[in-house]
C-alpha cells in the first residue's frame, strides 16, 4: 500500500557496504547513501563531515562550524511533475540518540532551515528540514506559486510530510535501525506546519512542538489584509514607529502591576483595563489603534480574525504595520507584504491587488475557498494523534503581533470543547476520573503555554529562551527536552523555565527567569524574594482564585 517503504533487498546490499565503510557501527557508509533508491527522490549528495568542517552556509549571526562530526545527505523528492521538494538530512556519526527531528520554516519558506537543524544535530538526533518545495530569496515572496497548484500543495502539506518520510528512511538504512522517537520543532509557519502534521499525517512524529502558529492560515491573512487597511487608512490616522513606543510605554505604565509585580511585563493582556482615551494618541490615530485592538469584522459584525493584545505594540507593531513611514508602509510593512503576496498571488492571480481592495464580506470567503483546503490546519479533533499516543507541546508569545496568541488561544478553546464533547461520550465513570474533564483530556496530549513579554516566536521583553531554538537539553528549561521527556518518560511538563538574558543575547548574562505554566494556569508570584528569580513563582490557574 505504501510506496514510501525502503526496497526490498536494499539492506543486504547496505550490509554488505559496510565493509568498505570501516564503521562497524553504521549500517551503511555516509557516500554510499547515493546508491539508495527511494520513491521519486534522487539522492544528490551524501557526504561525511568531519568535526568542526562545516558552517551552514546562510549563516545567521552567530553561526558557528558544527562540531561534531556528521553524514550530509541532499536530496530532491518529486511526487508530481511540477514539484521539486529539496531536503537535507544530517545523520550523527556517533552518539545518535535513536531520535528523528524534523524542523519546520518560516515565513513562506523557500529554502531548507540549515541552520535550525544544527543543534538538533549536536543533541545527537537525525535531523531533516525542506524548502516545502520552492527556492526563493527571501520568505516573503510567493511568485513561485503562480501556475504551479503542485507546488502550494508541496507548502500546504506535502513537503514537510514527504521529507519526514524520505528521510526516516534514510536515516534507518544509515544506521540499520529505525529511529525509537520522531519529533516535530517549529515556529510559526513551522507551527502551521506543526499543526498540520498532527492533523494529517498523525503517524509522522510522537512529540510535536507547534510555537505561535499560523494554522488559520487564510483567516490570519485576511486579518493581515484588513489590519493593513485600516493601519493606512488615512494619513491622519497612520501610527508611525516612534507612535508605536509611545503607546507601548503608556500601555505597560498602566497594566504592569495588575498581575501584582512591576517588572514592566503584562503577564496576561486579558487582564488589561486600558482607558484608552489616555494613551498618546490623536482622534484618528486612536480609532487605527482601536481597529487592530479589536480585530477585523465583517460588515455585519463577525470576527474575521482575533485582535492585537495589550503589550504587543512596541515589541513588533513598527516592524509589522508601520514601516519605515505612512508612504513606504503600504510596501514594506511585513504584514502589508504578505497580505499583497498572498492575495496577488494565491488568491485573485491579480499582480495589481493591494490591501486597500480587501473587501471584508467577499475576500474572506475568496482566500478560504481557494485555499482553506490546502494551507488552514484547523481540525480540532486530533483522533488519529491521540491514537498513535503523539504528544502535542505549543506555545505563543502573548506580546506576539506578527500572529496573535489571541488566534491560539480561541483554536485551543475548540480542541477542547471537542475533547468535552468526546468524553461526553464515555461512561459515567470515566467521567469522573481525574482525566475526565475535557481540559484533563486535552491536557493528556495537548498542552499549552503562553509566553508573557515575548514577540513572535522570540524577542521582546520578558524571559522568551526556552529551548524553542534548541536549548542546552534540560528539560526543566528546554522545551524541545520537555516533549522528549513527555513521550520517552510520560512525564508530562508542568512548567517550563524561561531565560532572559542580556539583551537577548544568551552569550550573556541572565537577567531574569520565570516559569511558563500549563494553560490556564500562569505564573504568579508568592510574595517574596527577588522577582527575577523563577524559584519565587508558582504556576495557579488564576480563573480558579475568582
Ligand atoms: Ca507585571
Amino acid at each position: 500500500m505504501n510506496r514510501y517503504r525502503i526496497p526490498l533487498g536494499f539492506t543486504s546490499f547496505l550490509l554488505a557496504s559496510t565493509a568498505f565503510a570501516g564503521n562497524p557501527a553504521l549500517a551503511a557508509s555516509c557516500e554510499g547513501l547515493t546508491g539508495l533508491k527511494l520513491p521519486d527522490t534522487t539522492i544528490t549528495m551524501a557526504q561525511s563531515e568531519a568535526a568542526g568542517a562545516f558552517t551552514p552556509p546562510k549563516s545567521v549571526a552567530g553561526t558557528k562550524p558544527i562540531p561534531v562530526a556528521f553524514c550530509r545527505v541532499a536530496g530532491s523528492i518529486k511526487p508530481t511533475s511540477d514539484s521539486d521538494i529539496r531536503f537535507e538530512v544530517w545523520l550523527p556519526q556517533t552518539r545518535w540518540t535513536r531520535r528523528y527531528e524534523s524542523v519546520g520554516n518560516g515565513g513562506f519558506a523557500g529554502a531548507i532551515p540549515l541552520n535550525a537543524m544544527v543543534r538538533p544535530l549536536i543533541g545527537g538526533s537525525a535531523v531533516a528540514g525542506t524548502n516545502d518545495g520552492h527556492e526563493t530569496p527571501v520568505n516573503t515572496q510567493v511568485e513561485w506559486a503562480l501556475g504551479h497548484p503542485e507546488k502550494i500543495i508541496d507548502f500546504g502539506y506535502r513537503a514537510v510530510h514527504l521529507t519526514a518520510v524520505i528521510s526516516k528512511l534514510i536515516t534507518s538504512a544509515f544506521y540499520g535501525n529505525k529511529p525509537k522517537h520522531s519529533y516535530f520543532i517549529g515556529c510559526s509557519t513551522g507551527g502551521r506546519e506543526a499543526l498540520t502534521e498532527a492533523q494529517r499525517y498523525p503517524k509522522d512524529f510522537d512529540g510535536i512542538a507547534a510555537g505561535d502558529p499560523g494554522n488559520q492560515w487564510t483567516h490570519q491573512h485576511s486579518g493581515d489584509a484588513a489590519n493593513m487597511k485600516a493601519f493606512l487608512a488615512s494619513e491622519a490616522g497612520y501610527i508611525s514607529s516612534a507612535d508605536v513606543q509611545k503607546i507601548g510605554s503608556a500601555i505597560i505604565e498602566q497594566c504592569d502591576a495588575i498581575d501584582g509585580v512591576k517588572d514592566g511585563l503584562v503577564n496576561d493582556p486579558r487582564e488589561c483595563q486600558i482607558n484608552l482615551e489616555s494613551l498618546p494618541l490623536t482622534p484618528p490615530q486612536l480609532k487605527t489603534y482601536q481597529a487592530l485592538h479589536d480585530g477585523p469584522k465583517t460588515s455585519s459584525g463577525k470576527q474575521i480574525f482575533p485582535g492585537m493584545p495589550f503589550g504587543s505594540e512596541a515589541v513588533g507593531w513598527s516592524q509589522y504595520f508601520s514601516g519605515p513611514s505612512f508612504a513606504e508602509a503600504h510596501i514594506k510593512a511585513r504584514r502589508a507584504i504578505m497580505a499583497n503576496e498572498t492575495f496577488e498571488n494565491l488568491v485573485y492571480r491579480d499582480p495589481k491587488w493591494d490591501f486597500m481592495s480587501f473587501d471584508s464580506d467577499k475576500s474572506p470567503t475568496d482566500i478560504e475557498k481557494t485555499l482553506g483546503h490546502v494551507m488552514d490546519a484547523t481540525d480540532p479533533n486530533f483522533t488519529g494523534f491521540k491514537a498513535h499516543g503523539g504528544k502535542l507541546i505549543s506555545y505563543h508569545g502573548w506580546a506576539d503581533s506578527d500572529i496573535t496568541p489571541f488566534a491560539t488561544l480561541n483554536y485551543y478553546t475548540t480542541v477542547v470543547a471537542v475533547q468535552g464533547r468526546l468524553a461526553g461520550k464515555t461512561t459515567a465513570s470515566a467521567a469522573k476520573s481525574p482525566d475526565g474533564s475535557a481540559l484533563g483530556k486535552t491536557q493528556a496530549f495537548y498542552r499549552l503555554f503562553f509566553v508573557p513579554g515575548m514577540g513572535h516566536c522570540g524577542g521582546g521583553p520578558g524571559p522568551n529562551q526556552f529551548g524553542q531554538t534548541g536549548g542546552d537539553g534540560d528539560a526543566d528549561h528546554d522545551v524541545v527536552a520537555a516533549l522528549e521527556r513527555w513521550v520517552e518518560k510520560n512525564a508530562a511538563p508542568k512548567r517550563i523555565i524561561a531565560t532572559k538574558y542580556v539583551d537577548n543575547d544568551r552569550s550573556k548574562a541572565v537577567e531574569m527567569t520565570r516559569p511558563l505554566c500549563v494553560y490556564p494556569e500562569a505564573a504568579k508570584y508568592k510574595g517574596s524574594g527577588d522577582t527575577n528569580d523563577a524559584s519565587n513563582f508558582i504556576c495557579a490557574d488564576p480563573s480558579a482564585e475568582k
